[in-house]
C-alpha cells in the first residue's frame, strides 16, 4: 500500500423523512451541525460532517427524504450508503416504494442499515430486528441507534468505516464541513422559523446570511428572512415586533450552541413576491430544484 493512503471517503445518509438522519449525523460529530425538528422533511439542502474516526476520514452527507429525491442524484458518489429507517415502522418502511426504488438504484454500494429511534423498542426485542433485516440480503452492516442518546452510534460508525476505501486524503485536515459557515447559520435560523410560525409561513420564508464578522468579542450575524407574500411580513415581525424578537432569541441560542460562541443577531424581513415558483430565486436561496 503506497504511503499517505488512509480511509477517507463519503457515506450518505438516507431514509424517508423524520426517520433521525440529522440526529444521527449530529450524534457522530456530537455537535448540533444538522438542525432537527419536529416536523416532516425539515432537511431542505444537504448538510456535510467529516468526522476522523482513527486516522480515517468519513464524509457524512445528510440528505433531504427520500421523498424529495435528492439522494439518487449522488448515490453514485459516494462509497458507502446509510440507510435510516424508524425501528418503530420497520416493516412499513421496507416495503416503501420509495425506500424499495432507493435500494434498487443503490444496488452497486454497500448499504448499512440504520434502525433508529431503537429507545422506542426494549433491547431484549432489538436483535430481532437485526435479524428480520439479515433476512433480506440487503445489507452489509445493521446497527440498531438511539441518535439521541448516544447508543450504537460507535457500531454504527464502525459499520461504514469497513466500507470506507483505502485512498490519498479527500479533505484537509482540521474541517469538518463542506459547507458554508453562512449556510449552516441560515439553516439554524430556518429551522426555528417552524417552532413559532404557521406551517405554509414557515415553508414559505427563506434565510439568506448577509454577513458573518467579530464585533464587540460576538459572532455579529446579519441575516434577511425573505417570504413570498407581502401579507407574511406583519406575521413574521408580530406586535411590537414580539414574534421577530422570540425568533431571533431562539435562533441566536441555537447559532450558539452549534458555533460555540456568543452570538449577536440582526434580522430584517424582505419579501420576494412568490420566490416558491421561481426556479432562479430558489436557487439564489440555495434550495435543491
Ligand atoms: N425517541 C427518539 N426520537 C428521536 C431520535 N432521533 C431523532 N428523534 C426525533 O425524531 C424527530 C426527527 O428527527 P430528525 O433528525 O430531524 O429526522 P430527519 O430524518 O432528519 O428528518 P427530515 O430531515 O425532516 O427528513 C425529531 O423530533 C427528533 O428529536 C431517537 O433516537 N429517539
Ligand atoms: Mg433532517
Amino acid at each position: 500500500m503506497p504511503s499517505g493512503m488512509i480511509p477517507s471517503g463519503y457515506a450518505l445518509v438516507a431514509g424517508l423523512s423524520n426517520t433521525g438522519k440529522s440526529s444521527l449525523l449530529n450524534a457522530f460529530t456530537e455537535n448540533n451541525i444538522s438542525p432537527v425538528a419536529l416536523q416532516p422533511a425539515s432537511t431542505r439542502m444537504p448538510i456535510t460532517a467529516i468526522c476522523t474516526p482513527g486516522n480515517a476520514q468519513i464524509c457524512f452527507v445528510d440528505t433531504p427524504p427520500l421523498e424529495n429525491r435528492y439522494a439518487w442524484s449522488i448515490i453514485d458518489w459516494v462509497d458507502v450508503i446509510v440507510l435510516v429507517i424508524d425501528i418503530r415502522t420497520f416493516d412499513r418502511d421496507l416495503e416503501n416504494p420509495l425506500v424499495k426504488h432507493f435500494l434498487r438504484c443503490a444496488n452497486r454500494k454497500p448499504v448499512v442499515l440504520a434502525l433508529c429511534k431503537s429507545d422506542f423498542v426494549k433491547s431484549e426485542h432489538r436483535a430481532a430486528f437485526v435479524t428480520r433485516a439479515r433476512y433480506t440480503n440487503q445489507f452489509t452492516g445493521i446497527v440498531p441507534v438511539t441518535p439521541m442518546l448516544g447508543e450504537g452510534i460507535a457500531e454504527l460508525m464502525d459499520a461504514v468505516l469497513q466500507n470506507i476505501p483505502m485512498r490519498n486524503r479527500l479533505f484537509p485536515r482540521n474541517i469538518n464541513t463542506l459547507n458554508s459557515k453562512r449556510f449552516l447559520i441560515s439553516e439554524q435560523i430556518r429551522t426555528q422559523l417552524f417552532s413559532i410560525l404557521p406551517l405554509e409561513v414557515a415553508g414559505e420564508t427563506a434565510v439568506q446570511v448577509e454577513e458573518t464578522s467579530q464585533r464587540d468579542g460576538k459572532l455579529y450575524i446579519r441575516a434577511n428572512l425573505i417570504v413570498s407574500r407581502a401579507s407574511s411580513k406583519g406575521m413574521l415581525i408580530g406586535r411590537k415586533g414580539q414574534t421577530l424578537e422570540q425568533i431571533n432569541k431562539l435562533s441566536s441560542k441555537a447559532i450558539a450552541e452549534f458555533t460555540g460562541e456568543k452570538c449577536r443577531l440582526d434580522l430584517w424581513v424582505k419579501v420576494r413576491e412568490a420566490w416558491t415558483e421561481n426556479k432562479t430565486d430558489m436557487l439564489e436561496f440555495g434550495y435543491v430544484c
